[in-house]
């Protein structure tokens, strides 16, 4: 393919980049402004009414254990007996398993663990809703409890470590992280690379919004309190934490604790991360960075573009430079046909009788062709390099 670069071409200047810039801010503005219509607001949900200040609550629940679950039924036994295993108070817990209407037999499974095995679950089946944010979201306005907790259905955050998270919890410490990252702690051997690295990438690009060594956490714990504090809340997609972290702000001195644990193996059902998901967690980054940074993330934006276009238009020079080195054309300028054979040393030397002419011109580029072309010397040797030159 002929190339169309020339390195006589005269690079981006400041005028052309500042064009790019500008450009760039407007697109970036129109695509990736997000749209605030459908955020949650956990100040007036629909379900939750705090109870007023002169009616104290009488429930003996303290902790809610918010439980979201897409076909899970098989791991909500075990998950529910281990927890009301590892809790101080079992009396004062309740689980409250969300379940997006599975139609897996989690119904009955939930209404056979509290009659037959007696243990406080609640069940809210949505019909209407689906997805993991929104369904913690409901599970919040369900829960009776002052301190809520969240984990997995299947059994990756360890039932053991329930106890600590909810202790974290306190007037200073309103929300409290689990934290794969932590010391003492090690993400399972079995958990396959791709997934370490979609960790990986997750986390280094929710880097510069938080100093929270594991922002992506699903197990997390907040206070009721805490929670009603929250500006308007993104329900779609599936990092909760990363959003209660940016936008329930602390009170003074307030600070976030992290828990380590060690992120287990799922055993039964099946993974609900799809490329689908992993899309809708760059969308709610976008908007986090929206949130958090306003008219800075932008112009970062257009500056990251008009960078890119930078760089790439040194590497075509570059690369056009490269291409036509060893290529000897006596008349100047750029003819990067990849495709033509260099001239041969007898072509060379006849060539070497036209340059007068194309000195005569005065040197590169289209002027030493027409410089070359009508030079008087060698009528010949001027086709030579016309044909050379097309
Ligand atoms: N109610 C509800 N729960 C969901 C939905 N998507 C995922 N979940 C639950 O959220 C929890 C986390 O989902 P997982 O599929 O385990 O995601 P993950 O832990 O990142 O992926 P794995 O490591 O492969 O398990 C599980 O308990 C799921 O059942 C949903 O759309 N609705
Ligand atoms: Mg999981």
């Amino acid at each position: 393919m002929a190339m169309r670069w020339r390195s006589g071409a005269a690079p981006l200047g400041v005028p052309r980049l500042a064009a790019v810039f500008l450009a760039s801010l407007v697109v970036a503005i129109l695509v990736l402004r997000p749209g605030s219509t459908r955020l949650y607001n956990p100040r007036i949900s629909a379900l939750y009414s705090p109870p007023h200040a002169d009616t104290p609550s009488h429930t003996p629940i303290h902790s809610s254990v918010v439980v979201p679950a897409y076909h899970e039924r098989d791991n909500l036994a075990p998950l529910v007996r281990a927890v009301f295993a590892s809790v101080r108070d079992p009396a004062g817990t309740e689980v409250v398993v969300v379940d997006d209407d599975s139609r897996d037999g989690t119904v009955q499974e939930v209404e056979r663990l509290r009659r037959e095995e007696g243990f406080n679950v609640e069940l809210l089946v949505r019909t209407d809703e689906k997805g993991l944010s929104s369904a913690v979201l409901r599970g919040f306005e369900r829960a009776r409890g002052d301190k809520m907790l969240v984990m997995d259905a299947d059994l990756q955050h360890p039932p053991q470590a329930v106890q600590p998270l909810l202790d974290a919890l306190s007037t200073s410490s309103p929300l409290a992280l689990g934290t794969r990252y932590g010391e003492g702690v090690s993400m399972s051997k079995g958990w396959p690379l791709h997934r370490r690295i979609i960790s990986w990438g997750a986390r280094v690009l929710a880097r510069p919004l938080t100093s929270a060594s594991d922002p992506m956490t699903g197990f997390f714990a907040i206070t009721k309190e805490q929670f009603h504090r929250s500006q308007p809340l993104n329900p779609s997609g599936f990092k909760l934490a990363l959003e209660l972290l940016l936008k329930s702000p602390l009170p003074a001195h307030a600070t976030v604790p992290e828990v380590p644990y060690s992120f287990g193996l799922r055993t039964s059902g099946s993974s609900k991360l799809s490329s689908k998901v992993m899309l809708k967690y760059v969308g709610q980054l976008v908007t986090l960075y929206v949130w958090a940074w306003g008219l800075a993330f932008y112009v970062v934006v257009a500056a990251g573009v008009t960078l890119a276009v930078a760089a790439g238009e040194r590497v075509l020079r570059y690369r056009a430079r490269k291409l036509t080195r060893g290529k000897e054309y006596p008349l100047g300028g750029f003819h990067a046909d990849a495709g033509t054979p260099p001239l041969s040393p007898r072509a060379r030397g006849k060539r070497r009788d036209v340059s007068p002419g194309a000195a005569g011109a005065g040197g590169g580029g289209l002027a030493a062709w027409v410089g070359a072309a009508t030079g008087g010397a060698g009528g010949g040797n001027t086709v030579l390099e016309r044909k050379r030159l097309v």
